[in-house]
């Protein structure tokens, strides 16, 4: 957790303090991000899979971005079934990623670089095939068999019945979250896919295992751990039935099933877990860690006592409702941005951990779609421009930001033709159950290509060449590359003034740099306006305006106080105009299509 290395001192073994580090001393508070999801980044061994080699390969780019810290997704051993969200050894590295000594050559070469290096901990469920779950599944006398969630058939039902489900509980990946087990006659939970049985944390024994897989790691010199679903990882365990979920216009969904998330979303002992989670690994270590909760639907009250320096339980969460803006009744539903929605969401989580916690900030991560075509305009003339526009809103809040690859060349969409382009276990579990349920194949791929994860899991585009140059050419990449390399990638962008890349290159460096980005207050403004997302922020005198165009025609606002920005230090500049600019000397601004701007001037004195 929290050190006191400052964001200059980048020395990864610097010796820090316990948690709790006066707010400006805290090095992640100036920090940014980058999240490399291993499978798609870069592939060094040609067999169309990214690896650690490839990652190794290309850390020029995160040096030239100038981010702090690099989340790397699950890179143990796996049987792939969620892509390495599926665990079978915690303390290894998976074959088709590379060894445990290339892994400690990335710790090295990226604290060479004054990097740190977070782990994805995926400890709410392991795979099936983890040595734990067999022991567990192996018989009712076991001693791993409390390890698990396992119950026997719903009352008067038969094993294997239909109904016969311990709960009603729906499953992220489509159906039942139970899998009937034929040798013990019982059910396992399973929040995700049948191959990731949930931990049952109520067993100490669980705990201190993960405790002491998480020391090994942080011993071998990673910096911290990416905490996947861990606001999950408390269960009631009476493991009462959810409430059946309305489905559009308030039918009861059609497969019968329901929401058990009252009793596992941020439970009974979460805080009292995790707490304990600190003490025993990261407690007393003398240099600084950063732990970041993955929590969907975690509240804003919640992830200020997760994030509450004095508690000491994690540095920040990831939330789920800014994301969760243009959901219908379930993801898949699809609706436009409506943009006070989205400002009303933010103001209220840069509120709500003002005084107290902290915020992390992102648009974009693997399970999301690519954000230039989900929120900006992904169409050539808009393109850079949005992506450029969404970078400056997000970076300048106050929090630490996430940059998930690709999203620095404003990588889009993929524009998925058929099922068999789509990868993953959700969008295909998805698929079946939307058929079976008697929807259009063409309205249920739709939606896929729109919302599915695969969107943000095509290769990173490095250049214009075959697979851009994210494998070899003769090699076919595990997912479709995406056909705009040609024009959208890294080798066109990086020493491109103008390209999306610098610009988030340049973001990086205001954080690092000023104060103000990382640290000062924010105060939302126009949050009425659809158009127009407009904000300041302000530390020891130094106020900041930003402006941002949220659309592809023309703006006109009348900004609040704007004549006293109409003289004011340009920052930072994008967008469609030839020069972008501040407010004019009667306070409206006037902004082309996606432009952005961040103003600065000291406040007037009072
Ligand atoms: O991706 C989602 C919806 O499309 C979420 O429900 C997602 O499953 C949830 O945010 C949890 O995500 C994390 O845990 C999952 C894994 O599939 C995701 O990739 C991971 O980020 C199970 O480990």
């Amino acid at each position: 957790m929290a050190g006191g290395a400052s964001a200059t001192d980048s020395a990864p073994d610097s010796a820090g303090g316990a948690a709790e580090g006066s707010a400006a001393d805290v090095w992640w508070r100036t920090a940014v991000v980058y999240q490399v999801y291993p499978r798609s980044f870069a592939d060094g061994d040609g067999d169309g899979v990214g690896d650690l080699r490839g990652i190794l390969a290309h850390l020029d780019h995160l040096s030239a971005l100038g981010v702090d810290v690099l989340w790397l997704s699950p890179i143990y051993p796996s049987p792939q079934e969620d892509n390495g969200y599926d665990i079978s050894d915690y303390q290894g590295v998976d074959p088709l990623f590379g060894t445990l000594d290339e892994l400690d050559e990335l710790i090295a070469a990226l604290h060479a670089r004054g990097m740190r290096l977070v782990l994805d901990l995926v400890v709410n469920h392991t795979s099936a095939a983890h040595p734990w779950f067999a022991a567990s599944r192996s018989s009712v006398d076991d001693p791993r068999r409390d390890w698990y969630w396992w119950r026997p058939p719903r009352p008067g039902f038969e094993a294997g019945a239909p109904g016969a489900e311990p709960t009603n509980w729906r499953s992220f990946f489509s159906g039942p979250a139970w899998t009937l087990d034929e040798q013990t006659g019982e059910y396992y939970l399973h929040l995700f896919a049948a191959g990731q049985p949930d931990l049952n944390w109520e067993n100490p024994r669980v705990r201190e295992a993960v405790h002491a897989m998480m020391r090994w790691w942080l011993d071998r010199g990673v910096d911290g751990f990416r905490m996947d679903v861990i606001n999950f990882i408390s269960k009631d365990p009476t493991l009462p039935d959810g409430r059946a979920v309305p489905g559009p216009g308030g039918s009861i969904a059609p497969d019968g099933l329901g929401d058990g998330s009252a009793s596992f979303i941020c439970g009974p002992r979460i805080h009292e877990f995790l707490a304990e989670m600190h003490r025993a690994v990261f407690e007393r270590r003398g240099r600084a860690f950063l732990t970041v909760g993955e929590m969907p639907g975690v509240t804003v009250d919640e992830a200020r006592l997760f994030t509450d320096p004095g508690r000491c339980e994690v540095d920040m969460v990831f939330q789920f409702e800014h994301v969760g803006v243009d959901h219908g009744a379930t993801k898949w539903e699809v609706r436009p941005l409506h943009l006070p929605a989205l400002k009303a969401i933010m103001a209220r989580w840069q509120a709500g951990l003002a005084d107290a916690g902290w915020n992390s900030l992102y648009w974009s991560n693997h399970d999301q779609p690519r954000v230039v075509s989900r929120f900006g305009d992904d169409r050539t003339e808009y393109r850079a421009a949005s992506a450029k526009g969404l970078a400056t809103v997000l970076h300048l809040h106050r929090g630490t930001p996430y940059v998930y690859q690709g999203e620095e060349l404003g990588m889009a969409n993929h524009p998925f033709a058929s099922i068999e382009d789509f990868r993953d276990v959700e969008a295909l579990s998805h698929y079946r159950t939307a058929l079976g349920l008697g929807e259009h194949p063409s309205a249920v791929l739709a939606a896929m290509r729109a919302v599915s994860r695969d969107n943000g899991r095509t290769p990173m585009q490095w250049d214009a060449g075959p697979n851009a140059g994210f494998s070899r050419p003769d090699v076919r990449p595990w997912i479709g590359v995406n056909p705009d390399h040609v024009t959208v990638n890294a080798a066109a962008q990086r020493d491109d003034p103008s390209s999306v890349f610098t610009h988030y290159r340049r973001l990086v460096e205001l954080r690092h740099t000023q104060p103000v980005v990382s640290l000062g207050d924010f105060t939302m403004l126009l949050a009425d306006d659809v158009q127009v997302y407009a904000f300041t922020r302000e530390l020891d005198g130094v106020r900041l305006l930003v402006l941002a165009n949220w659309s592809s025609t023309d703006a006109d606002v009348e900004v609040p106080d704007g004549v006293a920005w109409a003289d004011a230090e340009l920052l930072l500049a994008s967008g469609t105009s030839t020069e972008p600019k501040g407010p004019d000397a009667d306070g409206r601004w006037r902004g082309g299509a996606w432009d952005a701007v961040v103003l600065r001037r000291p406040s007037v004195p009072a």
